[in-house]
């Protein structure tokens, strides 16, 4: 039973936590951490995307590490401007009929203008993510430190700041922990009573900030209005420093510690979004107090178990070098040599880390930033772009062993359903739901920004894809009985949507984009881009699929099929391309090599063109990508390191590796994506995007599996002839081991998770497996 709590009680039980804290040996040694999966720089950050990442899906925090001033920039993943709001326009269904006209007519521009003053969400934004704050630690006289090092370790999430100043070594662990739902600090000095310091707790939010007591802060605040939607979430963040040994004293909005010999701080924030009963006060108090039950070797060991069970799950190897040894911010260069395989599984493991720390069962999805962020305007918002930004998010997270760490995404696909309900009755007087291409923390549905972003009716069913998927990795039939009703929603919105074209008499979307890029009337707005109709195949196949496995909705089936005859096909343009829309634009389309490759969607994510069954539309995606060039923004390359090992083109996969691996920081950076010292993925700004699609993208160089096949190896760089990977997710619920040697498979093991069969592909061998649940097979060729 839990206690009830007054304010003294909650103060006297951080002191029962202060009397069993026992006091770790601080760490000394600044050398080069060997095999390890660590990130490590030899000075303190200099700006925020030189910080590191600790986080717990909920809570966020990014650590700087000067030794006389320590920053710990401070999120929660529900911390956004505004409140519920309903921004459908309802003028919008009487225009529809004449964009529609104008755009069969040709008359792009007219549509395009009509589309842009009657159409569109009011307001024309949605709501920003926000910081809730920073807390700050001066440590005097520690100016001169000698042996820094700041590092962040993959295999424990634990940051560490260490040096000396004269004798002693000073240290500082962080680390959020998802078991107690608490930043945890822990400050040490190696000599007795060797730690002084004083603390403050900022906010750029409407926010007050006091003391309780001689060692507690309490910042109590509201969210920001934006764009004329007044916020509506009050949110409290609570730290303890908690000094055995020593004294603390609250002074001025400052809390001192003087003679101690080490410090714990613990910070807890609640947000009063849905969970709290308005009363993030308590939830707030509950979690410090019962963390504070905990030692901190306590907190420590638990936390590191739980984020352990995860990483664990896939290891590895690509070959290392003495370069792994050298700070991670000069390793780029490295890499871009050809002089640091190591960097690669790094970065790859970076992105399951990155995964982990913002996407855990009950939390929101990682958004554009995870969910790091320091700005109260921060870029696009720093929410969901779900025309390409959001799905590549989780494209790692099957494939990676993280499928828990895939709900977040899934939930929120289901509490779009309300929102989007709304908008497809007001904006389309249809049935079903729709989102366009972006969403906030308020599932916001309708489209914004203007029409050569927003106007695209089809990000609610790409985000569907995801639904089927999942299943696809774990067979679970309960989860696809939950989450077929979502994906028949979508399908009935384009069943009602889908207008017949004049001139082939197919059904298309209209007004639709293909993702933010011209044709060559100069304005995206057009009807049934190819990316809409790959997408609309996708999500109609997986629905009747899904109806046929649960055994329901016949009817309902046989009417998608009939639509789905009715799409357009893929088509291939003059110069052999994939066309991207439905006419043959490409070649004059106005920004040929444009950040998004939308109509290559049928190739990665989707398998709808492949080596298989689909020579001519293979090639012609080739072509649409040789086209494009390699140029492009942080998650642009790292959709092209996916599109070449789909083309099972290893080297030049791994070429596009390269450039999203590119330091922004170094003087000779010519411009495109790569990453910041802390290995960020640079759009630029930081989008963590790029991340996540490189992490996909090297699974996808190393296995593939669709349609009952799991193929091996299916585009090896030749930068790496020797290594092995552990603990891989294919598709009908399988773990892929496999060690290759000379650039050729040497072994692998198949387990199976679920008892289904597969076939086993490697270059022209083809084995079928049949596996019991819970067998393996060792295949040696
Ligand atoms: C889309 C992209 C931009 C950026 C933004 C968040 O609009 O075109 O490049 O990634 O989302």
């Amino acid at each position: 039973m839990p206690r009830k709590l007054t304010r003294r009680s909650f103060l006297t039980e951080a002191g029962i936590a202060a009397a069993t804290l026992p006091l770790a040996p601080a760490i000394q040694s600044a050398a080069p951490q060997h095999d390890s999966l660590v990130l490590w720089y030899d000075k303190p950050a200099a700006e925020w995307t030189d910080a590191l990442p600790v986080g717990n899906g909920r809570l966020g925090a990014m650590i700087f590490g000067g030794p006389a001033n320590e920053q710990l920039q401070l999120n929660e993943d529900t911390l956004y401007a505004g409140s519920p709001y309903d921004p459908n326009n309802p003028e919008a269904l009487k225009a529809l009929p004449e964009a529609r006209r104008l755009i069969f007519e040709g008359k792009y521009k007219e549509a395009h203008d009509l589309v842009g003053a009657k159409m569109m969400a009011n307001p024309i934004k949605q709501m920003p993510y926000e910081p809730v704050g920073d807390l700050k630690l001066s440590f005097p006289g520690h100016d001169n430190a000698t042996n820094y090092r700041r590092q962040l370790d993959l295999d424990t999430a634990i940051a560490t700041v260490s040096y000396k100043v004269g004798p002693t070594t000073f240290t500082r662990e962080v680390f959020v922990t998802p078991v107690d739902q608490v930043i945890v600090v822990k400050l040490t000095a190696d000599t007795p009573h060797g730690l002084n310091f004083s603390a403050t707790f900022e906010t750029p939010q409407k926010a007050t900030v006091s003391t309780d007591g001689n060692n507690v802060f309490v910042l109590r605040g509201v969210n920001g209005d934006a764009f004329g939607i007044k916020g509506g979430l009050n949110f409290e963040a609570l730290a303890v420093v908690v000094t055995p040994g020593g004294e603390s004293m609250a002074e001025d909005q400052k809390i001192v510690v003087r003679d101690a010999d080490s410090a714990v701080i613990l910070i807890a924030v609640a947000i009063s979004y849905k969970n709290t009963n308005g009363n993030p006060r308590a939830i707030a108090r509950n979690h410090l107090v019962a963390a504070g039950r905990k030692t901190f070797e306590q907190l420590r060991a638990d936390h590191v178990r739980e984020h352990q069970r995860l990483f664990h799950r896939v290891k590895l190897d690509l070959g290392r070098t003495s370069a792994a040894d050298l700070p991670t911010d000069q390793r780029p260069e490295q890499f871009l040599q050809g002089l640091d395989p190591h960097l690669a599984t790094l970065y790859f493991q970076y992105g399951r880390y990155l995964l982990i720390s913002s996407s855990r069962p009950g939390t929101q999805p990682a958004n554009l930033q995870g969910i790091w962020n320091h700005l109260m305007t921060p870029p696009w918002e720093s929410k969901y772009t779900i025309n390409i930004n959001t799905e590549m998010n989780y494209w790692p997270v099957e494939t990676t062993n993280l499928s828990e760490c895939h709900e977040p995404l899934l939930r929120m696909v289901s509490e779009l359903v309300e929102n989007g309900s709304r908008t497809a009755r007001v904006h389309y007087g249809a049935r079903g739901w729709v989102c366009h291409h972006n969403t906030d923390l308020w599932r916001q549905t309708a489209p914004i920004d203007g029409p050569l972003w927003g106007f695209w009716p089809t990000g609610g069913a790409w985000l569907c894809t995801h639904l089927w998927h999942h299943y696809e990795f774990t067979n679970d039939k309960k989860f696809l009985a939950r989450a077929y009703p979502v994906m028949k929603g979508a399908a009935e919105f384009f069943l009602d949507t889908l207008v017949e074209e004049p001139r082939h008499k197919w059904l298309v979307t209209c007004p639709s984009i293909s993702p933010e890029n011209k044709h060559p009337s100069g304005v995206a707005i057009c009807a049934g881009p190819t990316m809409d109709t790959q997408i609309i195949r996708d999500l109609f196949k997986q629905c009747i699929r899904s109806a046929e496995i649960l055994g329901i909705d016949k009817d309902f089936s046989s009417k998608l099929r009939e639509v789905e005859k009715r799409l357009p096909p893929m088509q291939i343009g003059k110069e052999g391309q994939l066309q991207e829309w439905l006419d043959d634009w490409d070649l004059e389309a106005p920004e040929r090599q444009h950040r998004h490759v939308s109509h290559l969607y049928g190739l990665f994510p989707s398998n709808q063109i492949n080596h298989r069954g689909t020579a001519d539309l293979f090639a012609a995606a080739k072509k649409s990508l040789e086209l494009r060039g390699d140029v492009g923004t942080g998650w642009s390359l790292a959709w092209k390191i996916n599109l070449w090992a789909r083309l099972r083109d290893g080297d030049r996969a791994y070429l596009l590796l390269q450039k999203a691996l590119s330091p922004v920081y170094a003087k000779e950076f010519r411009g495109g994506g790569g990453v910041y010292r802390n290995l960020f993925d640079a759009h630029p700004p930081f989008q963590i995007d790029g991340n996540f699609g490189a992490t996909s993208g090297i699974v996808e160089m190393l296995m593939q599996s669709h349609e009952g096949e799991i193929e091996l190896l299916p585009a090896l760089p030749s930068a790496w002839p020797n290594g092995s990977v552990r603990g891989l997710r294919a598709r009908g619920g399988f773990e892929v081991d496999l060690v290759w040697k000379n650039s050729a498979l040497d072994h692998a093991i198949i387990h199976s998770i679920t008892g289904t069969s597969c076939t086993i592909r490697y270059r022209t061998t083809l084995i079928p497996l049949k596996l019991r649940r819970g067998a393996a097979q060792k295949i040696v060729l």
